[in-house]
């Protein structure tokens, strides 16, 4: 991914998972948007955008953020929205024994207290393998890994989705099905 791919998929984040709003954009139920739409209210907030790159930016994204329907027409991001306009209906899933969660050694304390919370965004999110969960809890500072309970969460009535591109989706994770 070149530095103006990555840039639109920032920006692509920013309008299909937390303000569609700032384009004067609307998204739909399961959070599609118009592509023509997206491009003309881009195009309004000064940022050139155009179907290549749109694409170019889809099918060069590490991990599988965006995706665009089988007409062509629509795109939408396939998990981590924040927008409550949006509620994608995932597919229920049995998850598997364990699941992990990166996190930053600053949110420890805290969680062991609380838990995993979804915070800003509608999930927690949760990933099959520690190389990703590392990466992503890198984002926030010293990493560490949270090693989840996750069947005999779902054993216990626990709802678990699946994500098109893989992340795995849950309310939230008491702390009794949390171990470092
Ligand atoms: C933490 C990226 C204190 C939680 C990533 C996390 C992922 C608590 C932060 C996706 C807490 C929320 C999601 C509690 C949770 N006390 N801190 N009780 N409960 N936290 O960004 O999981 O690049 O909303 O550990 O790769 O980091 O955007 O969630 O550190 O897949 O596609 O609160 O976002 O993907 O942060 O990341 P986030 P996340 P994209």
């Amino acid at each position: 991914m070149n530095k103006q791919h990555a840039e639109t998929s920032k920006f692509l984040s920013y309008v299909l998972r937390h303000e569609p709003q700032a384009i004067g954009l609307t998204l739909d139920r399961e959070g599609w948007a118009n592509i023509a739409a997206l491009i003309a209210g881009a195009k309004q907030a000064g940022r050139a955008l155009n179907e290549a790159l749109i694409h170019a930016v889809v099918e060069s994204s590490d991990k599988k953020r965006f995706a665009i329907s089988e007409d062509g027409l629509r795109i939408r991001a396939v998990q981590g929205h924040s927008t409550h306009s949006v509620a994608i209906t995932y597919a229920e899933k049995i998850p598997p024994e364990f699941l992990y969660h990166g996190t930053a050694t600053r949110f420890l304390e805290s969680i062991m207290r609380e838990g995993l919370k979804p915070g800003e965004r509608q999930h927690v999110h949760l990933s099959e393998d520690i190389q990703t969960a590392t990466a992503v809890g890198q984002r926030y500072g010293k990493p560490v890994i949270l090693k989840i309970e996750t069947l005999r969460m779902h054993q216990q009535g626990f709802k678990f989705f699946q994500a098109e591109n893989g992340v795995w989706l849950t309310s939230g994770v008491p702390t009794e099905y949390l171990s470092v």
